[in-house]
């Protein structure tokens, strides 16, 4: 390429570029052994989902010897989920579990689980997401544009009302203001049941329960024993089980598309033997929680639902227009 270069330069030249080459691939190498992944999720230690996540990072490290570590940043200290969705589409957080409702205002596909009462019940929920439902819907979120790849599916049980005034029947809701999740869809369905809905991040409900910003909020027992939501003032504990949305284990598709294939699938097995895992633990979880919860006095009112789940046909026709087929599809699961 310098044709009246001398021998030597030449050679010299070739030796550098090899060396660089060298060194390319030696950095290469010791910033992938250094990598270590950050988990997140705003749930506190010992959470079914924190639980399940860890395990799945121990093995991760064992499986690499070490050279992918994992560092998992449980309650809320990396942000809101909101927050922490935006995070991981940047690559700043690196495995995420979150609620599908708040990934609704990125992946509208998912919308489909976050309507009220789609799901008949929580045994119903799981026949859906372990079938081609399921997989479908993981597919639709890693191949859209929000940069989020999904790995696997967390089970967050059946959310119910809990307020500080009982409620039997949506006329009882009147008036009242209930914390959702951050999706319009969410507020529309309070509304629809009869409260007014308030959307606001999770770490934000034990003060505005407590000051009266909000008159109650909606969850299952773990979330409502483990936020310390009753002691804010929540007493009451309606079982309205109004919506059931899976959750979901992401890792963000910037540190997905830096993991070598074989890295990338040990990640998606891992990924589904923490599903498998969590889902145990949730089960538990709800009984022990459950039981906690009334030892404190909260009271679990049972009430026939189907009040509620009519109020909230609207909500259904207004945002399931865009999923007719599927919801007939999911209806069909036995
Ligand atoms: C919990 C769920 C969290 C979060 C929270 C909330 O049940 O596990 O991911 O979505 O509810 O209400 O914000």
């Amino acid at each position: 390429m310098y044709p009246d270069e001398p021998e030597t330069r030449m050679t010299i030249r070739r030796t550098l570029i090899a060396t660089a080459m060298a060194l390319t691939t030696l950095a290469a190498t010791l910033g992938a052994a250094a990598q270590t992944l950050k988990a997140a999720d705003v749930h506190p230690a010992g959470y079914p989902t924190v639980v399940a996540v860890e395990s799945m990072g121990k093995k991760l490290e064992a499986a690499t010897q070490g050279r992918i570590k994992f560092q998992m940043f449980p309650g809320s200290v990396l942000g809101g989920e909101k927050e922490m969705i935006e995070q991981t589409q940047v690559g700043a957080i690196n495995i995420l579990r979150t609620s599908l409702g708040p990934v609704g205002p990125v992946v509208p596909e998912v919308n489909v689980f976050n309507m009220p009462f789609v799901f008949r019940d929580v045994t119903h929920m799981r026949a859906v997401i372990d079938g081609p439902i399921g997989q479908e819907l993981l597919d639709k979120i890693s191949a859209s544009p929000a940069k989020l790849v999904a790995l696997a599916w967390m089970d967050g049980g059946s959310r119910s009302l809990y307020t500080k005034k009982a409620v039997r029947k949506p006329e009882d809701l009147k008036g009242q203001k209930i914390r959702m999740m951050g999706n319009p869809l969410f507020v529309d369905t309070m509304n629809a049941m009869g409260g007014n809905g308030i959307s606001m991040g999770y770490g934000e409900v034990f003060t505005a329960i407590q000051t009266g910003v909000v008159d109650g909020a909606e969850n299952n027992a773990p979330s409502l024993y483990t936020a310390n939501h009753f002691k804010a003032g929540a007493k009451y504990f309606t079982q309205t089980n109004h919506l059931i949305i899976p959750e979901i284990l992401v890792m963000s598709k910037v540190t997905w598309d830096k993991l070598a294939p074989a890295d990338q699938a040990l990640v998606k097995k891992l990924g589904r033997e923490a599903q498998l895992e969590q889902r145990q633990l949730w089960d538990k979880a709800v009984a022990d929680y459950s039981a906690k919860l009334k030892a404190e006095g909260v009271e679990f009112i049972d009430i026939d639902n189907k009040p509620f789940y009519e109020a909230t046909a609207p909500v259904r026709a207004k945002y399931g227009a865009d999923f007719a087929a599927l919801m007939k599809r999911i209806a069909d699961v036995k």
